[in-house]
Order: structure tokens, then sequence, then C-alpha cells
């Protein structure tokens, strides 16, 4: 890959998954995480998106110093093999406590242990010197539309914004939208609703979007303009890349695995825009094939590592003066074949 570039990349640790899905125990052997950090130079990537207890496994059972030390050590470890904790994200979806949601849940005490393990979460990205965290909002919606007052639960998720706004002055929260899944409608499904609620918190500079390519597929949108929407706002803390064959499952597949010309849009948009020179990451959360045999399985990792930098260039070689000169006649014809040809790499 000949392309320079001054993008740095990062991917969460569960990206290097044994396999299990919800249908079948895992195929590959356990890999644990500690050894997972030694991959990341190797393969090209220098960030490390954690949840946090990626970061402190069983840290609800942890007191604070408990948690600062296991904290520490982790960035000791980081620091060893050269790596940046990019964010650390509450997992608010795996406890009994989050059953019915977690801001949003209707039982007060559910609330407030959504709340303590927030606070935690945000401890734990201090302790590592990070300072986003990544609200994915997962279970914060509803099954049937009747189960809450969704007026009222979309003020307990500004409240909680603000809440943590307030708690560390520092931190920068980033909220990554998606429509469904596990819930069967989310109350934050576009990064539109992420930017409204950042503009209502009581610090907006502190509050931006994290865009997942699928999670906007699955909301029947392109990724690329949301990540414009976002972009156009000052408000793109990070993405995750990666692609979604149709409106199924949340398949986080290989970055322009399924749509070649929607993974070229979003590169286009995010170097248009000059994403990543303040230091964003190009983040990924894709899943490895099932099928993938050995352990640690790591090739979808470097494969769409590999994918983004050759859709770079083909990005940086599009010919922006016959470009305009299309879009000054208004013909988008010419200017369609003139892109397909380009990424056909056909004269
Ligand atoms: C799920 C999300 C999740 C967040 C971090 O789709 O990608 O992993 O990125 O909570
Ligand atoms: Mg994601």
């Amino acid at each position: 890959m000949s392309t320079p570039t001054n993008y740095r990349f990062s991917f969460g640790p569960w990206n290097i998954s044994e396999g299990a899905d919800p249908f079948g125990t895992e195929v590959r052997p356990v890999f644990p995480h500690e050894e997972k950090f030694a991959l990341y130079r190797p393969l090209g990537f220098e960030g490390v998106q954690f949840h946090d207890d990626d970061v402190v496994p069983g840290m609800d059972g942890f007191n604070p110093a408990q948690l600062t030390e296991k904290a520490t050590e982790v960035k000791t470890m980081l620091a060893n093999n050269g790596l940046t904790p990019e964010f650390v994200a509450p997992r608010l979806w795996f406890a009994e406590q989050t059953t019915d949601g977690a801001y949003t849940s209707n039982s007060a005490s559910d609330r407030q242990y959504a709340w303590d393990r927030t606070k935690k979460c945000i401890d734990i990205a201090r302790a590592l010197d990070c300072k986003a965290i990544v609200l994915w909002l997962s279970r914060e919606g509803t099954y049937i539309r009747e189960a809450k007052d969704a007026r009222l639960a979309y003020q307990r998720i500004l409240e909680t914004v603000n809440a943590m706004l307030d708690y560390d002055k520092e931190i920068e929260i980033w909220i990554e939208p998606k429509p469904n899944e596990p819930t069967d409608q989310a109350y934050v499904p576009t990064i539109g609703h992420a930017i409204a609620l950042s503009f209502a918190s009581s610090d907006h500079t502190r509050v931006k979007g994290l865009i997942e390519s699928a999670h906007a597929l699955l909301a029947g949108l392109d990724p690329s303009d949301e990540m414009a929407f976002a972009l156009a706002h000052d408000k793109l803390g990070s993405v995750h890349l990666n692609d979604q064959n149709g409106l199924k499952y949340d398949q986080d597949k290989n970055f322009g695995g399924a749509n070649l010309r929607v993974a070229f849009n979003q590169v286009r948009v995010l170097e248009e825009a000059g994403y990543g020179q303040r230091g964003e990451f190009i983040g990924l959360d894709i899943k490895a094939m099932r099928t993938q045999r050995g352990c640690p399985v790591t090739a979808h990792l470097s494969n769409s590592r590999e994918l983004f930098l050759n859709i770079l260039e083909k990005v940086r070689t599009v010919d922006n003066n016959l470009v305009q000169q299309f879009r000054d006649a208004r013909d988008y014809e010419a200017l369609e074949l003139y892109i397909m040809k380009h990424l056909m790499g056909v004269k």
C-alpha cells in the first residue's frame, strides 16, 4: 500500500472474538484481552476502544480504589505496547439491572445502578488518561411503545448527559446512535437525535457523536450523509467503520465488503472535512466471520484497514476539476459514470 496517510486506526478488543453468536457458543479458543494488546501495532492500529469492564473485568464488585488500581495496570500495559485508549463506554446492557434499559428504565433503583456504573466508567477512563466516554444507548428504548413514557425517557437521557458533564468537567461524551437491536425501537436512533441532545445539553462543545456505518444503514440512512451532518456541526468524535448487507441483524461486516460505493463516500466525506487532523481515529467495529479458522482471528481488522487505505487512494485520485465540471453542467449521469469507472479502475 503506497498511500501516505495521516490516519490513525483503532478497534476494541471485542473485535477479536471467539465467534459465539446467539445460535451457538465459541468456535475458537478464548483469547484473553491482555494478550490482544500485543497484536495492535503489528496489525497497524494504535488506538484501543474500551468498554469499562474490558478495562476492569468484574468492576461491579470493586471499590473506587480497586477500580483505579486495575485501570492503572491497564494504562501501563497500553503504554508498554505503544497504544492510546480512544474511549471508554459503560456496558449498560449486560447486568440484570439493565434489562429494561439503563437511564430510561422504569425502575428507580435500576436507574441508580446505571448512574453509579456511569460514574465508575468515567473514573476508569480518567485513570487511563482518556477523556472520551462513548454512550451506546443499547437498551434505551422499548419493545412495545406503551411500555415507557418516551417523553420522560428523552428527558432522563438529557439529565444523565448533563450529570456526566457536571461529574467531570473535562470529559467529552460521544453518543453512538443505533435505531434498533437489542430493543425494537431505540430512543436515539440517528446522529440527528444525538446532536439535538448535544445542543440541548449544558455544554454542547463536550457532547459529540460516534457514527457506526452499519447503524446508519439499519436506520435506512446513508452513513456518509450522517457523517457530513455531524461534521457540519463539528460534532464527529469518532467513527465505527464497517458494513451491513441490508436491513437485517447488525452484521459488522468488513468495511466496503457489502457496498464499495457507500464505503467510498464515507472516506470521501471524512477526507474532504480533514477528519483525523485533530487526532480523531478511524475506528473499526468489525466482527470476524464465524467460519474463520485459527486463533486469534485478526484478518478482518487488517483487511478492513487495508480496504480503507485502498479506498482512500481512490478518493485522493478523483479528478476534482472534472467533478466540478459535471456539477456545473448538472450532468450527474456523466458524474456517476466517471465515479463508477474510477472505482473499477476503468479508463
Ligand atoms: C455496538 C457498539 C458498541 C459501542 C461501545 O454496536 O458498537 O460496541 O461501540 O459501547
Ligand atoms: Mg459501534
